[in-house]
């Protein structure tokens, strides 16, 4: 059983930058209040709440609270490309995009990293996680970043919310000082992305955030998203800062694994390629761009096929996403396991 502690304040500790950076380096992650404007953040919600109700994701309120109830008979999660359409309307619109390069978050992430020259990760994470009643596929088990971001080792996440999250709409848990172990060995789990960190943790610190908050932490940090149990969607954003000439995988720029692209995305803003958000990373001379290592990828397909050849019925999410993402002949084995696999005794 994982004991749960509050997250340790460090908005004290933003006027002295030496204690900031000693705390990240000895907790692995800082939660700081009142970072970003939330005027800025209001908009933001506005936009992504308007797509949602266009959508018909929420109920009718008559109340002024930042955002209404979801529409439970709505619910739809990724990879599904009822969900995929609509949260694509979110995360194009500009607003989103420009948020995470607001003044002040540079600031912090210069302190941070202690690089003025920072490069600023285009492949924006926006997160419309609908309530359900028993927690299921949809959340993050325990991870770490590293293996889908690779490239700079000083690379650091922030996730801040569009609307307050916590006790009902779940938020972030954290394992402090989890970053100290390095890359942590894999088992596979019932949890969205089928495979989650080799931990068990005695004690995770979690609790409220609330719109212009950030939880900053470092790409071997250990964390998850928690259930979203309450009546609203959550709704948050979380994106990679380096220091601009360390390297940076090919996969963290590009759009490659959807069918759209950059210029679709800017084709959308007012002023399209003439914007200074469009396409600015290209414009950074000396970026270190490499390869993706897909030794993690590997490693994760074979541990899916093998527990399939097992039957071991654990493997159901792990195979479903080997299935849906891997490239043949992994992709065709998947398909074909779970087919043969048999229920789990047990449903999350
Ligand atoms: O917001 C969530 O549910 C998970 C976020 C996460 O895993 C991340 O920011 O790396």
């Amino acid at each position: 059983m994982t004991e749960l502690q509050s997250f340790f304040d460090a908005t004290p500790l933003l006027d002295s930058p030496a204690a900031l950076v000693e705390r990240l380096r000895s907790d692995g992650y800082l939660h700081l209040r009142g970072v970003l404007p939330v005027s800025d953040v209001a908009a933001v919600r506005r936009h992504v709440l308007a797509v949602a109700d266009e959508a018909g994701w929420l109920l009718p309120s008559v109340t002024d609270e930042p955002a209404p109830p979801a529409d439970t008979r709505a619910a739809v999660w990724d990879p599904a490309p009822a969900y995929r359409s609509v949260h694509r309307r979110m995360w194009t619109h500009r607003d989103v995009h420009a948020l995470m390069h607001h003044p002040r978050l540079l600031s912090l992430l210069t302190t941070l990293t202690g690089h003025v020259d920072l490069l600023v990760h285009p492949r924006k994470v926006l997160r419309a996680v609908h309530p359900r009643p028993v927690p299921g596929p949809a959340e993050t088990g325990w991870h770490q970043d590293w293996p889908e971001i690779q490239g700079s080792e000083n690379t650091l996440t922030v996730w801040t919310p569009l609307a307050p999250a916590g006790p009902g709409t779940g938020a972030l848990a954290i394992l402090p000082a989890s970053h100290r172990d390095g890359t942590l060995p894999l088992r596979l789990a019932s949890t969205a992305v089928g495979w989650e960190a080799n931990v068990h943790p005695q004690r995770a610190h979690t609790g409220p955030v609330a719109p212009g908050d950030v939880l900053v932490f470092t790409a071997h940090t250990v964390h998850r998203g928690t259930p979203n149990t309450g009546r609203h969607l959550r709704l948050s954003l979380d994106v990679r800062y380096q220091p601009a000439r360390e390297p940076i995988s090919e996969t963290c720029l590009e759009l490659r694994d959807e069918p759209y692209g950059w210029d679709s995305v800017y084709d959308q803003w007012p002023a399209r390629d003439g914007d200074p958000l469009a396409y600015y990373w290209r414009r950074h001379t000396r970026l270190n761009v490499v390869p993706y290592d897909p030794r993690f990828d590997v490693w994760r397909e074979r541990t899916a096929l093998a527990a399939g050849e097992r039957r071991d019925p654990g493997a159901r999410r792990a195979l479903e996403i080997t299935a849906a993402y891997s490239a043949p002949p992994a992709a065709t084995r998947a398909a074909a396991l779970l087919r043969a696999l048999p229920a789990a005794r047990t449903a999350r």
